[in-house]
């Protein structure tokens, strides 16, 4: 089996997650290099997962030791590397979003077009959950008849301090972007957004309701809470004309202890999504040696981003925004 050198940007609470997944659980891989700007985070990791510390993103993308990189550096350096692995001639997983703004996406569609070789996947990993995956045959089955209804939501313990209350809507309310055209295999349409009033536990950024319309004529609502303080909490119910399916929030086990009588909530995304974080990671890896690619395109990256984009107009302006639908380009198909 043929062993793809990989070699990660940003050594944060991401990228560290996929190295260790990738040095424990990923065959026909291997951890071969790591940089982050803070020098101290990249030693520390490499000196758990036993790869090279590389003082630049730059040198990591062009070594010849390196052949397929992960991209988990702040958000606003998506794109441009993501460019850069295109130039370099090199498979990319980028974390989600692809960009921040529409334009950059737009710029790293071009690059991968032109150079005429599929080699970044979005880091969309609900798209890998067994339970949308579920979801999404249930729907096909047909037994349920036609979608009408998508009710998603988006709960985090704490967010972090750096995230406003519109990079939420890039950050955390993109995954429901993409997983809502991965179910319904729908365009999204338009878009409205609704505010309230901020927690008192976290005066700094107000929780999102975001209503969507899809092409083919399903609603969409999202809420987006990432201070909820009791855990990470993702729900989604698709309601059909004959019956309904939803994700099974509760894991295999239940608790009884001290008065107590349930099921404890995870902390945050990696441990409720941890199989879907290996099978993300495992599906690109055997995408690199030839076999079907299931993760998201430059194009579904793009598609989240004009969502994003119309949601923060139309939280500027209360008003319901339009994403204009454009043909899926024959490059992406
Ligand atoms: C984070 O980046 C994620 O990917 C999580 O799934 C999401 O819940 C969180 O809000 C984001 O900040």
């Amino acid at each position: 089996m043929p062993i793809t050198r990989v070699g990660i940007i940003g050594t944060g609470v991401m990228g560290s997650d996929h190295a260790r997944i990738l040095a424990s659980c990923v065959a026909g891989a291997e951890l071969a290099g790591v940089f982050d700007v803070d020098q101290a985070r990249a030693v520390s990791l490499a000196e758990e997962t036993g790869a090279r510390v590389f003082d630049g993103a730059t040198a990591l993308i062009a070594d010849q030791g390196i052949d397929a990189i992960i991209v988990c550096s702040p958000d606003a350096t998506h794109s441009e590397l993501a460019l850069a692995c295109i130039a370099a001639g090199k498979p990319a997983l980028v974390e989600k979003p692809l960009a921040s703004t529409v334009a950059g996406a737009v710029d790293v569609m071009k690059a991968e077009t032109t150079g005429g070789r599929r080699l970044i996947q979005v880091g969309f990993t609900r798209r890998f959950d067994p339970g949308y995956i579920a979801m999404k045959e249930a729907l096909a089955s047909d037994r349920l008849g036609q979608a009408l209804f998508l009710h998603c939501i988006h709960r985090n313990a704490v967010g972090p301090d750096y995230l406003t209350s519109e990079l939420v809507i890039a950050s955390s309310a993109g995954h429901e972007f993409d997983i809502t055209r991965f179910l319904l295999e729908d365009e999204i349409v338009s878009a409205t957004v609704a505010s309230p009033r901020a927690s008192r536990l976290a005066p700094n950024r107000q929780p999102q309701f975001i209503l969507l319309e899809t092409a083919s004529g399903v609603i969409v609502d999202i809420e987006v809470f990432v201070d909820c303080i009791y855990g990470y909490d993702v729900r989604a119910e698709l309601v059909c004309e004959k019956g309904t399916v939803s994700l099974n929030t509760s894991p295999a086990t239940m608790l009884r202890h001290a008065g107590y009588d349930g099921f404890e909530t995870p902390p945050d995304w990696r441990d409720r999504f941890k199989h879907a974080y290996r099978q993300q990671l495992q599906g690109w890896i055997d995408a690199i040696h030839g076999m079907p690619n299931h993760g998201a395109s430059t194009w579904d990256g793009y598609r989240s981003m004009k969502v994003t984009e119309a949601c923060l107009a139309a939280c500027r302006s209360g008003q319901k925004t339009a994403v204009p639908v454009e043909e899926m380009p024959t490059f992406y198909r």
